[in-house]
């Protein structure tokens, strides 16, 4: 009892009213209960529930009933999940998981032909990578707002970057340079999506050749990619992109200038001791190597001088890629380096674009840097002196607008529509909230446990929302139930609206790790309800030659590469429902959906020969199996999509010789 009398008046009246709400929308008989009665019912609630004041006001603040949609989608990396995840915020219900670097069968994604090669295209040759370590989501951007288009995503472990459309939520292109071995810095986008920067994490030497490690500093190499993305194709196109070389300094997070600094682009490094361990060489591990100096170097980049020395001829050719050599970086005047705080890592261009905000692991500030006061001293070329590759350097002093003392362990800033800076503090477990005119500190609060990266809703665009933040936690604990030693990463929602941050929901996350996420307004996302025309390849987003787009086309035809079969899928029944082949047939099934009906899905698998498709109203799959085992295979419908759907089913017939 003693919880419920520590509950203040005004809270009793709001949960009166609400109560009061409830019950007259809900008595249908015109027996209206009164209010105070509800307020009881909702007390005696609270109490067998254990719910304070606190809880009860998240409840009301995440709550979504059926039906009710969402403010905001949250587009979440998968970390080693190799998928991302989209979540509807507030309620925080998980939307959908979308296949990218790893296949993911719901969707038939790496299953069927057409996204076999998305993957295949994006491994190295005869080796089709089959996971990946998604760490940045990007959206595409319109004059450094989010638009709501595309997304973009690296995998860290294969230096991979993919596009996602998101009219169907489908991966649509996987790359990848050979330039580069790893990436950490990826995926960011320049504010109208001219380019998709991926920066490499481990130097290597460039083009992916041997050199042993004693040749670190001649030989290894780090690099920043500056990706073309056409738009209006919404590919990626290799030919068009470019690379710029850097020192092999371990490059880190880099984020795009925008408004006063559009055309520029910020990355951090860690490692500019150039430590490679070898421990068993008596040398220190990595950690404690790259730790050694007080400051690393902020790259502060022009990409759009860079442009032009590319589109000049001013580069050379190494694994297919257009890269500015350093020497030829310097000659241009298109580096310089700015000494930044101890092991940094977020960088994070505020909303003014004058300002950038850089955090140091093992630094307690969040340090702004002033883009005025660079370009000043650039332009007067009023270096410090230069690095071991020649690369000029500002000093750091004249550079700052000023620090902000935040805690142990800052790691990335995100912005809300006030002026207010969030950060994300690391050892501390806690989110700070900053005044970005001020430099001071506003308020922090506590995350379970280990925060890594933040997202405020629109956070790193132009026009920030405000509302609303995700703390993506680390490590879980004791948060939920037991689920054995692999916990789930815990997801808190924190209300940014008022002076206080408020924790209002934890979210369970089992699914691989996310680093980092973005949040997007619900209404800006504009989705197709099908694939239309019926017939059309969800990759090219165009009819497929393959298509069979009436029940009288369905046929199956034996050509010099083996057994066609067309196929129509619609309620209950696939067409044909009978295919006989021979032992060791080359069989293609060309599958399409008749269906233009929202949410009528069909699967379609094959016992025993591992094809599984899904095929969404008015989609095409193709897939090719060779009929190596005689037998009888059922097929089916993977999806419960009528009441005959058990019915939706036939035999595939391989004789024997
Ligand atoms: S990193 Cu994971 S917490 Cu890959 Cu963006 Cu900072
Ligand atoms: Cu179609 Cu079940």
């Amino acid at each position: 009892m003693a919880r419920l009398r520590n509950i203040p008046r005004v809270a009793l009246t709001l949960l009166a009213v609400v109560a009061a709400i409830v019950v007259v929308a809900s008595c249908s008989d015109g027996q209206k209960k009164a209010g105070v009665g509800a307020s009881a019912d909702l007390k005696a609630l609270m109490l067998a529930r254990g719910l304070t004041e606190a809880d009860v006001t998240a409840a009301l603040k995440t709550f979504t009933p059926t039906g009710k949609k969402d403010e905001f989608y949250l587009f979440a990396s998968g970390g080693h999940g190799g998928n991302m995840i989209v979540i509807g915020v507030p309620s925080m219900r998980i939307l959908k998981y979308i296949g990218v670097f790893t296949p993911e069968p719901w969707q038939g994604y790496g299953y069927d032909q057409e996204t076999r090669d998305i993957l295949e295209a994006g491994s190295p040759p005869g080796n089709m990578l089959t996971w990946g370590d998604m760490h940045h989501p990007a959206f595409s951007e319109t004059n450094a707002d989010y638009d709501g288009q595309f997304i973009f995503a690296n995998d860290k472990a294969n230096a991979r970057l993919a596009v996602i459309d998101l009219r169907d939520f489908a991966t649509k292109q996987i790359v990848q340079s050979g330039l580069i071995m790893n990436d950490h810095g990826g995926t960011f986008v320049t504010p109208n999506t001219e380019y998709v920067i991926e920066t490499a994490q481990m130097a290597a030497p460039l083009g992916g050749g041997y050199a042993p490690l004693s040749e670190y500093n001649d030989k290894y190499r780090g690099a920043q990619i500056y990706w073309k993305f056409d738009r209006a194709k919404g590919r990626i196109i290799k030919e068009q992109s470019w690379a710029i070389e850097l020192p092999p300094y371990m490059q880190d997070l880099a984020d795009a200038g925008k408004g006063a600094s559009d055309g520029w682009a910020f990355c951090n490094s860690v490692n500019t001791e150039r430590a490679v361990g070898d421990l068993q060489g008596g040398k220190p591990p990595l950690e404690s190597g790259a730790s050694q100096n007080d400051m690393d170097f902020l790259h502060v980049i022009n990409w759009r001088k860079a442009e032009a020395v590319a589109a000049a001829g001013k580069t050379k050719t190494i694994a297919g890629m257009r890269v500015i050599t350093l020497e030829t970086a310097i000659a241009e005047g298109l580096l310089a380096f700015i000494p930044e705080p101890k092991s940094p890592h977020g960088v994070d261009i505020a909303p003014n674009g004058t300002d950038i905000v850089v955090s140091g692991k093992l630094d307690t500030h969040a340090t702004v840097y002033d883009f005025n006061k660079i370009m000043a001293l650039m332009e007067a070329k009023t270096y410090e002196g230069v690095d071991a590759y020649g690369v000029p350097i500002l000093p750091f002093r004249d550079t700052i607008r000023g620090q902000v003392e935040i805690g142990l362990g800052p790691l990335h800033t995100q912005f809300d529509d006030k002026g207010f800076c969030y950060t994300s503090i690391f050892l501390e477990s806690k989110v700070a909230k900053w005044s970005l005119a001020d430099l001071t500190l506003i308020d922090k609060a506590s995350v379970h446990y280990n925060i890594g990266h933040l997202s405020a809703a629109e956070g790193d665009a132009l026009h920030p929302k405000g509302r609303y933040l995700i703390a993506m936690n680390k490590w879980a604990i004791d948060r939920f139930n037991g689920v054995g030693p692999l916990l789930p990463q815990n997801f808190q929602l924190i209300d940014i609206s008022g002076d206080k941050m408020e924790v209002i929901y934890d979210m369970p996350l089992p699914l691989g790790e996310p680093h980092y996420a973005q949040m997007i307004s619900a209404d800006k996302i504009k989705t197709i309800d099908m694939y239309s025309p019926v017939g059309t390849n969800p990759v090219t987003m165009s009819p497929d030659p393959h298509a069979t787009v009436t029940e009288e086309d369905v046929r199956i035809e034996r050509k010099s590469d083996g057994v066609h079969v067309y196929m129509t899928l619609v309620r209950s029944h696939l067409n044909p429902d009978i295919i006989e082949v021979k032992k060791g047939d080359r069989v293609h099934i060309h599958a399409t959906s008749l269906e233009q009906a929202l949410d009528a899905t069909h699967g379609f698998c094959i016992d025993m020969y591992n094809v599984n498709l899904s095929i969404e109203p008015g989609k095409v799959c193709n897939v090719s199996f060779t009929a190596d085992r005689a037998g009888v295979f059922p097929y089916y419908c993977t999806e419960f999509c009528s009441a005959l759907h058990l019915e939706m089913a036939g035999y595939l017939l391989v004789k024997p010789n």
